[in-house]
């Protein structure tokens, strides 16, 4: 089936991460006239729609994933009245903004749980998940994606509440109908302004098994939650809900993010005649590197699980659905130094080849600040560098606590996989702190910002920067780009992705070699066709013949056009 065209879907949308984006007075923290003052850089690239991790108000425990006021502006990033010029200026030049909506939780200094809190029959109580525990145990034994338990237990009226993150993170009971009305309100009350979407945060976690059972333990101290949490019973009652109150309104876009979510919940979550979500970003493909205790203990990258998940995912969605498309995010590492190469030999290449890959598939592609500079991962020399309460929480529990792993080897996977990867200041320029600032920035700069910076990106003309742009524009300009059909070719290739991409008498033919040597490719019998044209490149474009030698990380796009008839 042919996919419905529409704007977010030739989109290319842009996260920014605020805290790490720019710092427009000089306290060391990304703030919103930081990105104000950088909205040229970000049309001169080409994208349509910016992302803002949140920028309400909050403690920061999880860097505003912990919301107090859904309303009001993080002090730290300025004001409402910054905010709406923002929204004015980016909007003058062709950008719309989506903003984060985080509320599978709140934070604890949210005024709805300070009154929650306080006793059992306060009109609050219901908001959040409260239950009595089992003699002094907690209610089951579910562990919290941040380490420990998921309950914790509140003096004040003798109950535990639940917390699937952090402590000071405690779950909204969307059962309740209030709750999930105020949710709408305060949705409205953003889009009445004149924003353009949302990114859901863990939405498909809103719906938990009221039986609320034990996890299982996988020999652990604590019981997997996710069974009960992720997809829940009426999670789709709520986003369809949520979708004929709020969200069909308005001409926006709408990700969910979904932990969890197989490509059946997804075909749901994202399908065309479902009326709930535009597309979600799905894990499956972030795990395929994941060991025994997770990101901690880092596998080497496999490139057949990486082409069958997008086999199953492009395959899955085509025609009824559609895909988000991305490689980093604030909580994945660098993606050139996950699958492509840093060594420095390898670095703008293989950033390119990735880029190239991910930008021809089916779906809307995310860039995440930086990656368009091909920014790598950091190895700060201990632990004490670090911010993320995730590292934090998961060092004390498997090094200090438990000495499940050795000191060494979890800086390893920190040094991989981590969140504080993506999280350094962005790369402006080789002055001090990398432009970010003029004084020592919140979480330490990369040390390779001398080499690597939007500055001297920009001056080279063969720079990611440049490719990136490229790949932008060829997006907009060419309907194949968005909503080819897919199929993959040479599944059993270690070292090769080969792709096609068919739409209205236009068909792409790309290849990709994800190893650090030189590749022959022998095309099979469906790909020797006639009339292919090199179209985009990391290297010296290479005609189509029957044998090609892709150099190392080379990416490669052929194209072919239907004679038009007369
Ligand atoms: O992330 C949820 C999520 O599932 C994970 O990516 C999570 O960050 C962690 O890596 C689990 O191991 C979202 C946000 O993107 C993340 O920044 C927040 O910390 C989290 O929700 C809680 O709001
Ligand atoms: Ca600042």
């Amino acid at each position: 089936m042919k996919p419905m065209e529409t704007w977010w879907k030739e989109s290319v949308i842009y996260q920014i991460y605020p805290r790490s984006f720019n710092d427009s007075n000089d306290d060391g923290i990304g703030d919103l006239n930081g990105i104000r003052e950088r909205l040229d850089y970000l049309a001169d690239l080409g994208v349509d729609v910016l992302w803002l991790s949140p920028v309400y108000q909050s403690p920061n425990a999880d860097n505003g994933y912990d919301i107090s006021d859904y309303q009001a502006i993080m002090d730290e990033f300025g004001t409402m009245e910054d905010f709406d010029l923002l929204l004015k200026e980016a909007h003058e030049k062709g950008l719309k903004i989506v903003m984060d909506l985080v509320v599978n939780h709140t934070s604890d200094e949210h005024e709805w749980f300070v009154e929650s809190r306080k006793s059992k029959d306060n009109p609050y109580r219901d908001y959040y998940i409260w239950k009595d525990g089992k003699a002094d145990q907690a209610p089951n034994n579910w562990g919290s994606a941040f380490s420990g338990p998921a309950w914790k237990y509140d003096e004040q009226t003798g109950q535990w509440y639940l917390h699937i993150f952090a402590e000071k993170q405690p779950d909204l009971n969307w059962e309740n109908e209030r709750v999930r009305q105020s949710v709408y309100k305060m949705m409205t009350w953003w889009l009445d302004k004149g924003i353009d979407g949302f990114r859901m945060d863990v939405i498909n976690l809103i719906s938990k098994d009221q039986a609320f059972p034990d996890g299982e333990t996988h020999g652990g101290a604590y019981g997997n939650s996710m069974e009960f949490c992720c997809n829940g019973p009426r999670v789709h009652a709520y986003l369809k809900e949520m979708n004929k109150e709020v969200l069909s309104k308005y001409d926006i876009v709408t990700v969910g993010e979904a932990p969890g979510a197989t490509i059946e919940e997804a075909q749901r979550y994202a399908g065309s005649e479902e009326n709930e979500l535009n597309m979600v970003f799905q894990f499956e493909m972030m795990d395929i590197d994941h060991g025994k205790y997770g990101k901690w203990s880092p596998m080497p990258f496999d490139l057949k699980k990486m082409k069958a998940n997008f086999k199953k995912w492009q395959e899955g969605l085509d025609g009824r659905g559609w895909n988000s498309l991305y490689w980093d995010n604030h909580d994945q590492p660098r993606i050139v130094s996950r699958w492509g190469s840093d060594k420095k030999a390898w670095r703008k290449k293989s950033a390119k080849m990735l880029a190239l890959c991910l930008h021809m598939h089916q779906g809307t592609p995310y860039i995440y600040q930086g990656e368009e500079l091909g920014m790598t991962n950091v190895r700060f020399p201990s632990i004490d560098a670090y911010h993320d309460i995730e590292i934090l929480n998961a060092y004390r529990e498997l090094v200090k606590e438990t000495g499940a792993m050795r000191e060494e080897e979890f800086m390893e996977g920190v040094y991989k996989l981590s969140r504080d990867n993506a999280r350094t200041p962005m790369q402006w320029s080789d002055e001090a702190y990398a432009g970010f600032s003029s004084v020592e920035p919140w979480i330490g700069v990369n040390p390779n910002y001398t080499e690597i910076n939007a500055k001297q990106e920009i001056a080279d003309p063969d720079s990611v920067f440049h490719f990136y742009q490229r790949l932008i524009a060829l997006r907009h300009t060419n309907k194949v780009v968005p909503y080819g059909t897919y199929r993959q070719y040479m599944e059993e290739d270690d070292n090769v992705y080969v792709f096609t991409r068919e739409y209205e008498g236009q068909k792409l033919l790309v290849a990709c070699n994800f190893s650090e040597q030189p590749q022959t490719v022998e095309w099979p019998d469906a790909l020797l066709e006639e009339g292919y044209t090199p179209w985009i490149g990391n290297d010296s474009l290479k005609p189509f013949e029957k044998a090609v030698t892709l150099t190392p990380y080379e990416g490669i796009v052929w194209i072919k056009e239907e004679t038009k008839k007369a």
